[in-house]
């Protein structure tokens, strides 16, 4: 029973995440941390299904600490379609203070923000937007979003050049390649 029970989640993961196809649209390394950003687009995907997703990639979603960061972000992001895309900041479940407890998903110190006007605002009622997207007012600006109708995809930091992310998309790629060449 246990097996089957195992079975059936494993099917039900695969399905749920099947249910948000991410397709990368742009990437770009940041020249003040060497790190690689990825700029991905899945609609309406939740926070953590896109964090898990990072994580798969050797990588986390974005943690943007500092204005150089965010302007490199907000360009990858922009040269696409400027709209919400998460990044790894979040607030604890049960948090109800809008502005409270923001944390990054690698335990970074949380200091740098660049809030959009009138933000974070927990706008559909305390505690309604616990995490962290870029791209609602400007492409620079973030927003403390809940909705997953406003959300377009996600940005996932990938600290070394040759992680695994950067393995699987350039073996990836390689293997296009030899099958366009047959
Ligand atoms: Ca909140
Ligand atoms: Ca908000």
């Amino acid at each position: 029973m246990k097996r089957v029970m195992g079975f059936v989640a494993v099917c039900a993961f695969a399905l749920t995440s099947g249910l948000h196809a991410q397709t990368l649209v742009t990437s770009g390394t940041y020249s003040g941390n060497g790190h690689q950003y990825y700029i991905y687009d899945a609609a309406g995907i939740d926070w953590a299904s896109a964090q898990a997703f990072a994580t798969s990639l050797g990588g986390y979603l974005a943690t943007i600490t500092d204005a150089g960061e965010n302007a490199f972000v907000a360009s990858l992001n922009s040269s696409v379609i400027s709209d919400q895309r998460w990044l790894g900041g979040f607030q604890p479940q049960g948090e109800t203070n809008p502005l409270a407890n923001w944390q990054w998903v690698t335990g970074e110190a949380w200091g740098y923000t660049n809030w959009g006007p009138g933000e974070p605002n927990d706008a559909f009622g305390p505690g309604s937007e616990q995490h962290l997207a870029i791209g609602l007012y400007s492409p620079t600006s973030w927003n403390d979003e809940g909705d997953l109708s406003h959300i377009r995809g996600f940005v996932v930091e990938v600290p070394e050049p040759a992680s695994m992310a950067a393995l699987s998309i350039g073996l990836a790629g390689l293997l296009g390649l030899r099958r366009r060449r047959k």
